[in-house]
């Protein structure tokens, strides 16, 4: 899995955590999106896409899970020990219909305001995003796309894709995706719920619209950063 990752800056976990242990976080994510739980993150990235920031600070059940656990368990074999810390985690929600797409970007762009600048360097595996599965997806929901190997190369010129540049929940997406991406190489990466993905934050991906009319698209993310080497 190690090997996949650094290869080609993501990598595709068939299980991640038992479908029995689905069922908590699938409660808590449902009552959030049915706002019964106040949430300070809940918003529209870009003014289109449901996303809920943070929700380990009003659920318990996102405090410490079993999806979680066994993400820290991966990344502790990507970090070669370390100690995988949370940096944040967040639930991006794509109902049956949902018409938007999130365009090509890579995360590291999201490091500065309105975008961190084209030729930006990362350090490949120091910081890390599980893209956790709670419904089955494919490429009909919306699952994870990625370009590999790219994430070696200095970062790629991003824009404001949608919403206000000076919002936290701006959407950025690659400029001009077909000449700067080989997208022929495209990967996607079709889950079980309970599977996921774990990418770096130089590696290019993208998610569909959700075009089925009767699934939902549940993906819950958390984002993990070498503790040890920050320390
Ligand atoms: O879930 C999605 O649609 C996209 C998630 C993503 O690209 C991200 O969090 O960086």
């Amino acid at each position: 899995m190690a090997d996949a990752f650094l290869e080609q800056g993501f990598a595709r976990i068939e299980r991640l955590v038992a479908t029995a242990a689905l069922e908590e976080l699938r409660h808590d994510y449902d009552a959030i999106l049915r706002r019964e739980v106040d949430v300070p993150g809940d918003r529209y990235l870009g003014g289109l896409i449901r996303q809920v920031m943070n929700p380990h600070q009003v659920s318990e059940v996102f405090r410490d899970n079993a999806a979680l656990r066994s993400a820290i368990e991966v990344a502790r074999e990507i970090f070669e020990g370390g100690k995988p810390t949370r940096l944040f985690d967040m639930l991006i929600y794509k109902g049956p219909g949902c018409p938007d797409e999130t365009p090509w970007h890579q995360d590291l762009s999201y490091a500065a305001m309105p975008f961190l600048g084209a030729g930006a360097r990362s350090s490949g595996r120091a910081l890390l995003q599980f893209w956790i599965a709670l419904d089955d997806v494919d490429e009909e929901t919306g699952c994870m796309t990625f370009v590999p190997g790219v994430y070696r190369d200095p970062l790629l010129p991003h824009h404001v894709a949608a919403g206000d540049p000076a919002e936290e929940h701006r959407l950025l997406g690659i400029t001009d995706p077909e000449r700067n991406l080989p997208l022929r190489d495209a990967v996607a990466c079709p889950l079980p719920a309970g599977g996921a993905t774990v990418h770096a934050y130089n590696t290019p991906h993208y998610t569909g619209p959700n075009r089925s009319r009767t699934r939902a698209r549940r993906a819950y993310i958390v984002n993990l950063v070498d503790g040890a080497k920050r320390a």
